[in-house]
């Protein structure tokens, strides 16, 4: 069956989810904390005191869940590994953490279902960032000591794999807006953090080929689309630096060679000095991979202004615009708009949609979730994605976030994002009325009305 809305053949569709945010079983079978079992203990951090002690318990009910994902049609599956799992402390590696991954695998691969596995998605062991986190470049032997063992355990079997999971939020908002963890504001620090793990990515992809693994390897970055509020000079210039700040910042090294000039400048006041960079890196960190991540949930619409006192801008919410559950601009055509420059202004390698989704506020009622927000989000999206591939654009999957309702950081439980419902108390799990809907998806690899 050819009709206008199908899919290429091999086009990938999936379903993601992150360690902290599902497994709970923070202390068990030797994990220590991480960076965000601290700051979910930090007063005022987190929406609702709210921490991921528990979360969705995944950890002790991943056989459930993979029979879960079977039973909802999914194929693939993106999920991120816990580094205190697996170096709960300096030089200690942990075979409990791997076996958990190890029986993960397994009951994947028993449903047939391929994993997509992100290396780093923002779990820091404590341990590390009480030498200086990400802010030291140390980090970056750490992880890849971390990595080496990720590749040679599971290696073999993963086909696909994310060095890091949005480096942007990581940094900036880790170290330098403060509202993820470790929760602090220096932007010397954030833009240090940021090289940092940029140049782990490019490590992480060397070690990876010269181990011999033939699968796919690439960063995910999360990226937006953004226009000037006005035609005013100072609106496109505010506009010129958030771009600047959320997707140049991260794509033109790793696919250039070097950091915008426009930034550096705009960023030396508050750096100091660029001593943190050495020579050579710009070089590793100009690696690609095989594939790129991207992580799209909205546009921004930027205005010079004092909202953000570093970057001196502002967002703008244009007038009767719709919004998600996290208030965040509804705007499909800026993923299309985003894709195109990125084919335009950087590269062609395969482009994986490794996030996109949307909070809504769902309720559940005599066994339902009819969450039709999240279904026009998602077909509006896939509707851009299907306009991308027939322009002839590389895109070559698509996970859903999320798989479940999860800790949404710093709001706590507040914002759901799954397509399966999760009630907190009994840990119940309820399909909403989108997994069914994407099942169709799926099936027909083609957009469902
Ligand atoms: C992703 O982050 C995460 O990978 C995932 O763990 C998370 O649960 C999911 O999205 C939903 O939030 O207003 O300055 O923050 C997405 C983070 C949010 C980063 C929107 C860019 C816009 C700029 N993105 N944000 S700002």
């Amino acid at each position: 069956m050819n009709n206008k809305s199908d899919f290429p053949s091999d086009f990938i569709w999936g379903v993601a989810t992150s360690s902290y945010q599902i497994e709970g079983a923070a202390d068990a079978d030797g994990r220590t904390a991480s960076i965000w079992d601290t700051f979910c203990r930090t007063p005022g951090k987190v929406a609702g005191g709210d921490t991921g002690e528990r979360a969705c318990e995944h950890y002790y009910r991943f056989r459930e869940d993979v029979r879960l994902l079977a039973d909802l049609g999914i194929k693939h599956y993106r999920f991120s590994i816990a580094w205190p799992r697996i170096y709960p402390e300096k030089g200690k590696l942990n075979r409990e953490g791997l076996d958990f991954y190890r029986s993960l695998l397994n009951e994947l691969k028993e449903c047939g279902i391929q994993p997509l596995v992100t290396v780093y998605h923002w779990d820091l062991p404590q341990w590390i960032q009480d030498e200086g986190g990400w802010t030291n470049r140390e980090a970056v032997d750490h992880y890849m000591e971390y990595a080496r063992t990720l590749f040679e355990e599971f290696g073999r079997e993963v086909p696909m794999w994310n060095t890091h999971n949005e480096p942007w939020c990581a940094a900036f908002l880790g170290y330098g807006v403060g509202v993820h963890a470790p929760g602090h504001r220096n932007w010397r620090e954030a833009i240090a953090a940021a090289h940092h793990i940029l140049l782990s990515h490019g490590l992480a992809v060397q070690a990876y080929r010269e181990m011999g693994l033939t699968g796919q390897i690439g960063i995910t970055l999360n990226l937006d689309h953004n226009d000037p509020a006005s035609d005013r000079e100072e609106d496109l210039e505010a506009r010129r630096r958030h771009d600047g700040y959320l997707n140049r910042w991260f794509l033109d090294p790793v696919f250039k060679g070097a950091y915008p000039q426009d930034m550096m400048e705009w960023f030396l006041p508050h750096v100091g000095e660029y001593d943190f960079i050495q020579p050579g890196d710009l070089e590793t960190i100009h690696e690609p991979g095989d594939l790129l991540g991207i992580n799209y949930y909205s546009r921004g619409v930027i205005r010079s202004g004092t909202g953000h006192s570093m970057l001196l801008t502002d967002y703008v919410l244009p007038e009767n615009s719709e919004v998600t559950d996290m208030g965040w601009e509804i705007h499909p055509e800026s993923l299309h708009r985003l894709m195109q420059r990125l084919r335009k202004d950087y590269t062609s390698i395969p482009i994986f949609i490794t996030e996109n989704g949307a909070a809504t506020k769902d309720v559940l009622e005599n066994g339902k979730v009819e969450d039709e927000g999240r279904i026009r989000y998602v077909k509006a999206h896939l509707e851009q994605s299907l306009k991308f591939i027939r322009d002839g654009g590389n895109l070559k999957g698509y996970y859903l976030w999320s798989f479940l309702d999860n800790f949404e950081w710093a709001f706590g439980y507040e914002k759901r994002f799954g397509m399966v419902h999760v009630d907190y108390e009994t840990q119940v799990r309820t399909p909403k009325a989108s997994a069914y809907w994407y099942r169709d998806v799926m099936r027909r690899n083609g957009i469902a009305d």
